[in-house]
């Protein structure tokens, strides 16, 4: 599929955009009308109802922000290390427009990804943010209005935009070979400058070495080459069942690539790389075409490109990493729904995978064909899943629930462990008691150690920080924001040792504001930044 220059487009659509608004915004007056067609709806107004797109919800707790920013010497409780430096970067999903009345009831996962830097050196942090000019956002800029439809459903779009990437670059960052990338799993990344935050390219293939329309939002580096290893999912179109999953060398370079079939189109959201292994975890939160056209006789019109489905299995897809995937073997097992990778590795022929999921749907906001949502069944844990590739007759994977009394999501690691035996792992924590807290798992003791604030202190996911280059695993601090409810949603920058978690942020830097809804974090060291 190509793509036309999206700065034609740009031009395109704002002409039409304008003409069409003059056109029928007289045709009203003349007519004496007060209404006008939805194209011509003038008002930038977001509905008040939380539950509805841009008005809140559980990733965007006090509704849309739209306010980029630009904060020199933020303010800082306590003290920065000196020598830390580097920049954490942070993206979410906010909404640049409201859309029309028959989308307003659209899931959160579709706003537009807005960036956050916060750049620490000699004891001092300036922030910046900005949106991810990403095709879309352009269009919508132009055209000052909302012009695609539902979560990654282009039958709902306006006919102009037809072509452009669908991608909001809203779920997570990635840096490699000098690249800072924000992704969306239905489309490539969006690269863009690490220090200004200008988007460079709104369509970025690794120079045409990524053959599938889409690209994961939880690529990973291999932690002996510095490799980089991702996919995409329906990588050959809506609810195709095709994979394609590469690496690129330090420069970027795709070295290696290759094509698989999945057992039915699902969400991965995430995937797991060994030194000789990479896995797939296929779970019922599927798709097809009756859904995304809305023709599935449980809904009128078309759904938010999933729903959960709870008659399929889960599956646990294991191939050789630099194989041509001929040798991809699945694995089956009960309804699970997991979400991200907090570790994993092989030993020989043996692979283990943690991941934080549940026992069904943690999505409420997808429709489930066959039942209610169940909030205790959605509940995440730290799941260990293993398979023996040497037992040639096994159909199945094992599953060890980890810890069972620690109930969270957003799983992570130390960044410098993929793809290599680890021994520490980080969860958003969540309990009814406590509240938000950062877990810390130490696997070869089976402990945990927690961080939290109270409960009035609302904990975003964190990202591990290395105290210096060469520290020792998990040696460092975790950073993340806080927000304040009774505050209108204030938001902290919290600075955490992980040697003491309990006693308290090392820094707090103190935001004036609330912060734009987040989902993921990711940390770039500064000997890797330019200038
Ligand atoms: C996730 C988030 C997404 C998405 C799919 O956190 C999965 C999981 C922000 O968008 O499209
Ligand atoms: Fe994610």
């Amino acid at each position: 599929m190509s793509r036309k220059p999206s700065d034609d487009n740009q031009n395109t659509l704002s002409r039409r955009n304008f003409m069409g608004a003059v056109v029928t915004a007289g045709a009203g007056a003349a007519a004496g009308g007060l209404i006008l067609p939805e194209s011509a709806r003038a008002e930038v107004l977001f509905p008040k109802d939380r539950s509805e797109f841009g008005a809140g919800g559980a990733a965007n707790p006090g509704g849309p922000y739209r306010s980029e920013n630009d904060l020199y010497d933020c303010e800082v409780e306590g003290t920065l290390p000196k020598d830390l430096d580097g920049t954490w970067f942070r993206v979410g999903p906010d909404p640049q427009y409201p859309k029309p009345a028959k989308y307003e009831h659209d899931i959160m996962f579709d706003g537009e990804g807005h960036i956050g830097a916060f750049r620490i050196k000699d004891g001092h942090v300036d922030f910046r943010s900005r949106y991810a000019r990403t095709q879309r956002w352009k269009a919508q800029h132009a055209a000052r209005r909302s012009l695609f439809g539902m979560y990654r459903n282009p039958t709902t779009d306006d006919p102009s935009v037809n072509g452009l990437s669908r991608g909001t670059a809203n779920t997570q960052i990635f840096f490699h070979h000098g690249k800072l990338l924000a992704m969306k799993e239905d489309s490539p990344p969006v690269a863009m400058n690490p220090v200004t935050l200008e988007t460079t390219d709104d369509y970025y293939t690794f120079n045409g070495g990524l053959l599938g329309l889409t690209h994961t939002a939880h690529p990973k580096r291999d932690s002996e080459t510095g490799e980089y290893i991702a996919f995409g999912y329906e990588a050959k179109g809506l609810a195709t069942p095709d994979v394609f999953v590469f690496s690129a060398d330090k420069t970027g370079h795709v070295n290696w690539h290759a094509w698989i079939k999945v057992p039915y189109a699902s969400m991965i959201h995430d995937f797991a790389v060994t030194q000789k292994h990479v896995v797939f975890y296929v779970c019922p939160l599927a798709t097809n075409m009756s859904l995304i056209n809305g023709t599935l006789p449980q809904f009128n019109g078309p759904g938010p490109h999933f729903a959960w489905d709870s008659t399929l299995p889960t599956w646990f897809g294991v191939m050789r990493r630099g194989g041509d995937g001929k040798d991809l073997r699945w694995f089956k097992g009960p309804g699970y729904m997991c979400t991200h990778v907090m570790g994993c590795w092989s030993d020989g022929d043996k692979v283990t995978v943690d991941m934080d999921g549940g026992e069904s749907n943690q999505f409420p906001f997808f429709p489930q064909l066959h039942e209610k949502f169940d909030p205790m069944k959605g509940a995440g844990h730290v799941m260990r899943f293993t398979v023996d590739l040497k037992n040639k007759r096994q159909t199945t994977y094992n599953i060890e629930k980890m810890y069972p009394d620690v109930v969270g999501a957003l799983s992570r690691q130390d960044d410098r462990y993929h793809t290599v035996p680890y021994r520490y792992g980080f969860l958003l924590s969540s309990d009814p008691a406590d509240g938000s807290r950062w877990a810390m798992f130490d696997h070869s003791k089976r402990s945990v150690n927690f961080f939290g604030l109270g409960r009035d202190a609302s904990l975003a996911e964190m990202t591990f920080v290395p105290r210096k280059k060469g520290a020792a695993e998990a040696d460092g601090y975790l950073i993340g924001v806080a927000s304040y409810h009774k505050e209108g949603g204030r938001s902290d920058v919290v600075l955490v040792d992980t040697q003491h978690l309990d006693a308290g942020p090392v820094a707090t830097i103190h935001l004036p504001y609330r912060l734009a809804p987040q989902i993921h974090g990711f940390w770039v060291d500064g000997g890797d930044l330019p200038g």
